[in-house]
């Protein structure tokens, strides 16, 4: 079977959209660092939808600042890809070709600082994963110690971090006398336009104070909130997607019907006319975004720890399971909602219904494996902002703790009939040295509350938060999650 590519569109079933306009005058407006799948569903379908309608200065150039994967995958296709969106009501099969070019940056550091230096390029945008900012989860600063960091300060020219990226393509703009791109987060943080902000401006002042000054004083970093349930691909997407196109597609995205994107409408240089398209342009994204991150993703981290050592394969599984919805949907009810911001006109009710709805997507087999990757970058803004909330007005959290005494049974490494779990997290190594072997509750707990990247010095100096998730590890550890969360 042939491969999608320029060349083999025309074949394309005539159900299956494709790109509209010529893909070759189109002229690259945006670079962006970290172009897996979540991208590919998302900002890069918003940008196709704006150059469909003849916004062609946007094309993208992907960028992956570690695996060559991507650019292996689609290379050969000319950068086009295939999103098949499925839910119950059907499939919708669309081929994107916003993505002009593919780079692996540590192949080639120069060709990408070219790109992003050159005055066309008028947006950087960001999905490097929480883990991609060199922050302390705790604070959103700096982590000056990150090895990428260190090595960036050391090699300014060849930079490994997005910041170092970032930053010295500022900085040859600057000295070029050329304006600054307007650069753009698209990850699941808190503020995430002002967490990228305060980490480039404290690596730019690492470098040379001016350096500092100058990004503090003419860089947008607008913050953005992002949505849509992306599971990574499978063989059988892969079969299913060919089945469709009658073309292969070495990787396609299979995601879901939803997608939202809030966005600050902060873009000096510019940007692709996306509020046309489906995006929501605001001034202020924080209540949007902390609802999202509260509710969406709380219910995803607790789900996929609780699911995982309840024995579940996916989401839906858990879904499925007996009582995972109602502890959803209590945690989100009785814990979450009264620490959320208000948004005017906008039905919570009908919103949080919703999410579960979307979870039980029988279409996706979303891994709660998957989810459960880089906990610890994951549960600042995801459950302790909100438990944060609820300490300070004195108000329960159990199901918020629950879900907190989860990850550090799961970060343990061991599941609950003891075999190993792989746990994939940058503090996995300290979590395992610092137990030494210990798998008892109290073990497990001390390592956790040692973790200030993640808890800060208030939650452990918190009587109430040691002895509510102590309390909640000891159920989880005697009970087994399937029956914690049964038990509601
Ligand atoms: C998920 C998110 O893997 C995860 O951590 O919770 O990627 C989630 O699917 C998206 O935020 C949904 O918008």
């Amino acid at each position: 079977m042939d491969h999608l590519s320029n060349a083999t569109l025309p074949r394309l079933p005539a159900g299956v959209r494709r790109p509209s306009y010529d893909r070759a005058a189109a002229r690259i407006g945006i670079v962006h660092l970290g172009v897996g799948a979540f991208h590919r569903a998302h900002q890069a379908v918003y940008t196709e939808d704006a150059m469909d309608a003849g916004d062609t200065g946007w094309a993208i150039a992907g960028v992956s600042l570690r695996s060559p994967d991507t650019r292996d995958a689609l290379g050969p296709q000319d950068g086009l890809y295939t999103v098949a969106a499925r839910s119950a009501a059907g499939d919708a099969f669309r081929v994107i070709g916003s993505l002009a070019q593919l780079l692996v940056a540590p192949e080639d550091p120069e060709a990408v600082l070219a790109l992003m230096a050159a005055p066309e390029t008028r947006i950087v945008s960001l999905t490097v994963t929480e883990k991609g900012y060199c922050h302390h989860p705790a604070t959103g600063t700096l982590d000056e110690a990150h090895p990428d960091i260190v090595h960036d300060l050391a090699n300014p020219t060849l930079p490994r971090s997005a910041v170092g990226f970032l930053i010295e393509a500022l900085d040859r703009r600057r000295r070029a006398g050329h304006a600054p791109f307007t650069a753009l987060s698209c990850d699941n943080l808190p503020a995430n336009g002002e967490t990228l902000a305060r980490v480039a401006t404290r690596f730019a002042a690492l470098r040379d104070p001016a350096l500092g000054d100058w990004v503090a004083a003419h860089v947008a970093f607008p913050s953005t909130m992002v949505d849509r349930i992306v599971p990574a691909t499978s063989a059988a997407d892969r079969a299913f997607v060919a089945e469709t196109l009658g073309l292969q597609d070495a990787w396609p995205i299979v995601t879901e019907a939803f997608s939202q994107w809030v966005i600050e409408d902060h873009f000096p240089a510019g940007r692709p006319a996306w509020d046309r398209h489906g995006a929501t342009l605001v001034a202020d994204v924080t209540p949007f975004e902390l609802t999202k991150l509260r509710l969406l993703n709380a219910s995803h981290s607790s789900m996929a720890y609780l699911g995982y050592l309840a024995g579940h394969e996916t989401v839906a599984d858990a879904m499925a399971a007996p009582g995972f919805a109602a502890f959803l949907r209590t945690m989100m009810d009785e814990e979450i909602t009264p620490t959320l911001p208000p948004l005017p006109g906008f039905d919570l009710e009908a919103y949080k219904q919703s999410l579960l709805d979307r979870f039980r997507n029988p279409s996706l087999r979303h891994r709660l494996y998957q989810i459960a990757m880089d906990g610890s970058q994951k549960l600042p803004q995801r459950l302790l902002g909100a438990i944060r909330d609820r300490l300070a007005a004195g108000q329960k959290f159990d199901h918020l703790a629950m879900g907190v005494a989860a990850w550090m049974r799961y970060a343990a490494g061991r599941d609950e009939a003891g075999q190993p779990i792989p746990v994939q997290d940058p503090l996995a190594a300290t979590i395992r040295d610092r137990l030494a072997g210990r798998t008892d509750a109290a073990a497990i707990h001390q390592v956790g509350l040692s973790l200030t990247e993640v808890f800060g010095a208030d939650l452990p100096a918190s009587t109430a938060f040691v002895a509510t998730t102590r309390s909640a590890l000891d159920r989880l550890m005697a009970d087994g999650a399937e029956k914690v969360v049964a038990g509601g």
